[in-house]
């Protein structure tokens, strides 16, 4: 027993603030860290102009608090960032989860002594903190990842990350601005900055698929009608195979056992109503190439009957298989490029050559520009965790444990690394799922473990290797039935250069939380539990 807390949770995101929530109800001190001044983990650092979550508002928020979920009201069908920050900021108030937050510190490194079953955590204020468990709160979309473009640290404009935006408001009138990328964030950047810069340049590498979002104010009648029945709302969610969207149920039959018409009217249907749950149109777009091809030829369709100039929607048209990148949602990003202030530049054809102070140098042509955004992505999943000095048994580092890629168990727990735990690590449904139905989930099973480990007299808990080993092949099996490994996605590792290929996310949450439940059941099966 230490004097310090028994858990030290690592960002006070969704998935810390719930942590913190959590161990205090089962009475453990717990203390976290967090890089940001405020709440909220990715809604506070993906502040970018349209910055909104493409799960419904009514799904996206806690479950675990009736009297929360009754009290709060969502404006819109899809939450902006500003409101779901509000929404953090209000949890943290309700609960007063601040005072256990220590802010504007990182955590820098971790190590763990055998001798006593502590974590020593290092922060970047110098200060040390002991406790017997670490949880690593750190969120699956946070390291931002830059480009390493020659020059770039020479652009005299303004540069911006979309992934790191400023606090200050950016101002777009009458500016020249470039942007680089055209995943998620740039799809919902582009159209608003569109709406104000004098001139904006897109440098697309590949081009992206991109549904409808349809956002729309919520009306007072269906959130009250949701709100009647809240619980059971959820738990029809938490059976969904991502765990959100029970109002739109997947369609399990395969394309081919309808008419061509009937494919396309479901596929309109869907484009219709909006949202990701357009590829649960049928059961087979994700697992076969030719009914997946059914499914991307109507959103070309869709991009060459919006896009005016033939050259640029040819440009905008995408040949991979969709839905192997995420799928983005969008309010009017292709009939964005019918307009005169904005350009599309294909850096795939021709990469961009550098960065110069006066803007983008790309096929011999310089675009000047004022201001340069990233719209570049992240080190997904792992880049955050690996960034801190991880040092479990034997001073073994988590970084070369990962060499070859994430290897952990449930993707909660890594062996070698004992009483560390991951919120929504690689290896579990986590960026598949509604984020915070995975939040939910791993929280109540971490905090559960720690406080059966406190009843029990153990002192530790760690992944066996032959368990870790049987989950890896587990994880991969799964993706490897599935259309998502065929393509350069971020789930992969791929958007970084030098990053391991591994598909890191699990896919399937209901079957998930199922393993998770019957590991405890058979006393945390595929764990050493230590006195
Ligand atoms: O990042 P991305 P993101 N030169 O990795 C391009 C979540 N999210 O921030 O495809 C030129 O998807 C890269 O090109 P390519 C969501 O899960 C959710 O947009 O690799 N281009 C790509 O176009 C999402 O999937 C929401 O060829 C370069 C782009 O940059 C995840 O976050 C909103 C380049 C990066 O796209 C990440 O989305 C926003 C280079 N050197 C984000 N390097 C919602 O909830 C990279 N690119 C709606």
């Amino acid at each position: 027993m230490t004097d310090g807390p028994d858990v030290v949770v690592v960002g006070a995101g969704f998935a810390g603030m719930y942590t913190l929530r959590r161990c205090r109800m089962l009475g453990l001190r717990a203390r976290a860290f967090e890089a940001g001044t405020g709440v909220g983990g990715t809604w506070y650092w993906n502040r970018y102009p349209g910055a909104r979550c493409d799960v419904e508002s009514m799904e996206y928020s806690y479950s675990f608090d009736e009297n929360l979920q009754q009290e709060w009201n969502w404006s819109e069908r899809y939450a902006a960032q500003p409101e779901i920050l509000s929404y953090a900021n209000h949890v943290a108030d309700r609960f007063d989860l601040r005072r256990d937050i220590t802010f504007g510190t990182r955590v820098l490194r971790a190590v763990w002594d055998a001798t006593t079953a502590t974590w020593t955590v290092h922060t970047d204020g110098g200060e040390e903190v002991v406790a017997p468990y670490l949880v690593m709160a750190t969120g699956c979309l946070s390291s931002t990842n830059t480009p390493d473009i020659p020059g770039l640290a020479s652009f005299a404009g303004e540069l911006h990350h979309t992934g790191n935006w400023p606090h200050e408001a950016v101002d777009f009138r009458g500016k020249r601005v470039g942007v680089i990328g055209t995943g998620s964030s740039a799809v919902q950047a582009i159209p608003v900055i569109a709406d104000t810069a004098g001139h904006l340049t897109v440098f697309q590498r590949t081009p992206q698929y991109s549904v409808p979002a349809r956002n729309r104010p919520l009306e007072v009648d269906e959130v009250a009608a949701t709100k009647a029945d809240y619980a059971t709302f959820r738990e029809r969610n938490r059976r969904m195979p991502a765990g959100f969207g029970s109002r739109y149920p997947r369609n399990e039959t395969s394309v081919f056992d309808v008419s061509e018409d009937d494919a396309r009217a479901e596929l309109q249907f869907r484009w219709e109503r909006g949202g990701t749950t357009f590829m649960g149109a049928f059961g087979d777009l994700a697992l076969d190439r030719e009914a997946n091809e059914i499914a991307a030829s109507f959103v070309r369709e869709k991009i060459a009957e919006t896009v005016t100039d033939p050259e640029v929607a040819a440009r905008l048209t995408p040949t991979h298989v969709i839905g192997c990148k995420r799928l983005c949602i969008d309010t009017e990003y292709f009939a964005t490029f019918n307009r005169d202030n904005v350009t599309l530049v294909d850096v795939g054809t021709d990469p961009i050559e550098s960065i110069t102070p006066a803007g983008v140098r790309t096929g011999g042509v310089e675009h000047e520009l004022d201001m340069l955004i990233l719209a570049t992505g992240f080190d997904a999943m792992t880049g955050t965790l690996l960034r801190i000095d991880i040092r479990g048994r034997d001073g073994a580092t988590l970084r070369d444990a990962w060499a070859a890629g994430p290897r952990t168990y449930l993707g909660l727990s890594v062996a070698g690394f004992p009483n560390l735990f991951m919120v929504s690590g690689p290896g579990s449904p986590s960026v598949l799922t509604n984020m915070i139905v995975s939040i939910e989930q791993h929280v109540e099973w971490i905090t559960d473990c720690i406080d059966h480990l406190r009843r029990t007299g153990r002192r530790s808990i760690e992944a066996t290797p032959e368990a870790q080993e049987d989950w890896v092949a587990h994880v991969n099996s799964i993706a490897d039935k599935t259309l998502y490994p065929t393509c350069n996605s971020w789930y992969l590792g791929a958007n970084v250069p030098g990053k391991t290929r591994v598909f890191m996310p699990l896919l399937g949450f209901p079957p998930y939380v199922e393993t998770c439940r019957r590991v405890v059941d058979n006393d945390y099966e595929g764990f050493t539990v230590g006195v």
